[in-house]
């Protein structure tokens, strides 16, 4: 591992506090759990920077990465960046100054990181991009990408009301979407490959996208007023399944059936969201699994050992729908 003198690592410790201390009086923030690993020479530092606490499925996210680091023998300095990018950048510079051996983030927003990426480079820290994407001019800045493959769920979305409209015969279906963080990777890769199965097909038509945020209460309030705004709506295409249970709320207030008046097609596959499934509230569940801590464990020590990794780690991902047989036989979800 990188060779760290005491003199170094007692500069280091004061930059990376003094970092990531709260500045003009923003809420205190948690400096870096120090968390797994027995900290000897030989054990792999990383640094990883979380983007928020938004939705079940990051908790999850969260909690298995964590845990993932304990399994592994990893020591793992974590920072959730509570929804600002700015926390996150924060964090990354305060990993360089630790001399982590690797650090890994899930970059809330696809802009903005080619200059803090420049400094991990330069330090020679090789950075893991986890759960969504960066755009850059400069591919260096990255060694690769462990995360869903997000086109892929929208397609599989698409796939799902596509079926259900040749199945069932129906025509004329007036759709909305709730769409994730604005300039995701999920929001703009699912809208992108929903879109793609349903482009040129008479049948569908989509009245409006509203960004969520992927968050519950910003998904009830954006299907109240999507239900006030359009005379009628078949199909409620959600980017995550916590936009969704906020827009289940408000459609049962408005007096709807959802997954009966109202398809739905939602993205994540957490508990909840599968117990509706179950009750026929949602018509499908397309997969976006949160359990990557062991790849990024895995891709973490290999990069420690100074190994090649691939580019890009895609995790196996199912989809759930009413038309499944084996409906009633998921097993427990985790997050
Ligand atoms: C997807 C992840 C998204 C989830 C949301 O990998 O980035 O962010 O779909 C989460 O639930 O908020």
């Amino acid at each position: 591992m990188r060779p760290r003198s005491r003199a170094t690592l007692l500069l280091a410790a004061f930059l990376a506090l003094a970092l990531l201390l709260p500045l003009g009086g923003c809420a205190p923030r948690s400096a870096p759990e120090d968390t797994a690993g027995d900290g000897g020479e030989d054990t792999v530092l990383l640094g990883f920077s979380q983007l928020g606490r938004e939705s079940a499925w990051r908790m999850g996210n969260s909690r298995d990465i964590q845990e993932a680091a304990e399994r592994a023998g990893v020591q793992l300095m974590y920072d959730n960046a509570q929804q600002e990018q700015e926390n996150q950048i924060k964090a990354i510079r305060s990993f360089i100054a630790y001399q982590v051996d690797v650090i890994a983030f899930a970059p809330i927003v696809e802009q903005g990181w080619d200059t803090v990426l420049t400094e991990a480079r330069d330090a020679g820290i090789p950075v893991l991009l986890t759960d969504r994407f960066i755009v850059t001019e400069d591919p260096s800045l990255y060694v690769g990408y462990v995360g869903a493959d997000f086109l892929a769920e929208g397609r599989k979305a698409g796939a799902f009301l596509v079926e259900k409209a040749d199945r069932e015969g129906l025509e004329d279906l007036k759709i909305v979407e709730l769409s994730g963080t604005l300039s995701s990777t999920p929001m703009q890769q699912r809208s992108s490959g929903f879109r793609e199965m349903i482009a040129g097909d008479a049948r569908f038509e989509i009245l409006e996208t509203v960004s969520g945020d992927f968050l519950r209460s910003k998904g009830k309030e954006c299907m109240i007023a999507l239900l006030e705004r359009h005379e009628r709506i078949d199909v409620l295409f959600s980017h995550n399944d916590s936009m969704t249970l906020g827009a289940i709320e408000a459609i049962e207030e408005a007096g709807l059936r959802p997954g009966e008046d109202i398809i739905i097609i939602t993205v994540d596959g957490e508990q909840a969201a599968i117990d509706l499934l179950q009750e026929g509230k949602i018509n499908c569940v397309v997969e976006c699994t949160p359990m990557l801590g062991d790849i990024i464990m895995d891709l973490t020590k290999k990069l420690a050992a100074g190994e090649e990794i691939p580019r890009v780690t895609h995790p196996e991902e199912d989809v759930f729908c009413e038309f499944d047989a084996d409906l009633m036989d998921i097993p427990p979800r985790g997050y």
